[in-house]
């Protein structure tokens, strides 16, 4: 089967064009990973080339030894995926010491994976364990309003997962163990990616202050629909903030926990401190 034919392939550049079309990724910003699933590689082995070398990943990864993931190109603008996903996209395959990756297919014109390689795999990483291999996507992006409230929120977690539920009933169903917050790093290599995974462990959503935001889900839609509920929140805080310095009324903690009971959900209540 043609790499682009798959369906996991197809929703993976649907993701790229809906990406773009929030407009979270100027230029070549933000970058993607999947990591895909031994019957699709084997679908489509057929148009991999194995003449590559190995290249160091620049960090080690040793669970995902012999894991193939498609991930987007270093540099490359992700509203050209659709005209040229060979151009644009790679498979690459990880090494046995999880130390090395090699490009299968695509990049056809030239180019390395996504400079951030070291935080995806390592992400993916932390996500194939703690999730018993059910997470299968690594998003990071360039939403305008979440790097906004980098500026003025403390760089707290508890802050920005209080604020950001506070904005829609739903934002706590949509992300309960709320949004990990690191401080502004040099973005690409390992020491960005081990502080990233380690926000991983506990949570799908980690905001790069100043940067971005990455986030881990188990298919396409779940991790779309995430960065996307914690964008739109974001964006009312943004509207909020920029009306009055405080809010008149808003939900409460005690609605936090009488929510949580009704949805089923487990709320810290680390998170649900009085203000
Ligand atoms: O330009 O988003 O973090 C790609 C990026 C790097
Ligand atoms: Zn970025």
């Amino acid at each position: 089967m043609q790499v682009t034919e798959a369906k996991f392939v197809k929703g993976f550049m649907k993701m790229c064009e809906d990406g773009c079309q929030m407009g979270w990724h100027e230029r070549n910003g933000g970058n993607f990973s999947y990591r895909m699933r031994e019957d699709e590689t084997a679908l489509i082995r057929e148009n991999f080339s194995y003449e590559k070398d190995w290249a160091e990943i620049g960090t080690e990864v040793p669970d995902l030894a012999g894991e193939h993931f498609l991930v987007t190109g270093s540099g490359k603008f992700f509203g050209n995926v659709k005209t040229d996903p060979e151009g644009n996209l790679a498979v690459i395959e990880i090494d046995e010491e999880g130390t090395k990756y090699r490009i299968l297919w695509g990049l056809k014109d030239g180019g390395v994976p996504t400079s951030e390689l070291p935080s995806h795999l390592m992400n993916h990483q932390v996500k194939k364990k703690g999730t018993n291999g059910k997470h299968r996507v690594i998003y990071h992006c360039h939403p305008v309003h979440t790097i906004a409230l980098t500026f003025v929120l403390p760089l707290q977690e508890e802050v920005f997962t209080r604020e950001l539920w506070e904005m829609m009933t739903e934002c706590p169903v949509i992300f309960p163990d709320g949004a990990a917050v690191i401080p502004w790093m040099v973005p690409g290599g390992k020491e960005i990616a081990v502080r990233s995974s380690q926000c991983m462990e506990d949570h799908d959503v980690v905001i790069w202050a100043h940067h971005g935001i990455f986030c881990s889900g188990e298919d396409f839609d779940q991790t779309f629909g995430l960065t996307h509920t914690v964008e739109k929140a974001a964006e009312i805080l943004c509207n909020v903030l920029a009306m009055a310095p405080y809010k008149r009324q808003t939900i409460e903690p005690e609605g936090f926990r009488e929510l949580a009971k009704e949805f089923g959900v487990n709320l810290q209540e680390r998170f649900l401190y009085e203000k």
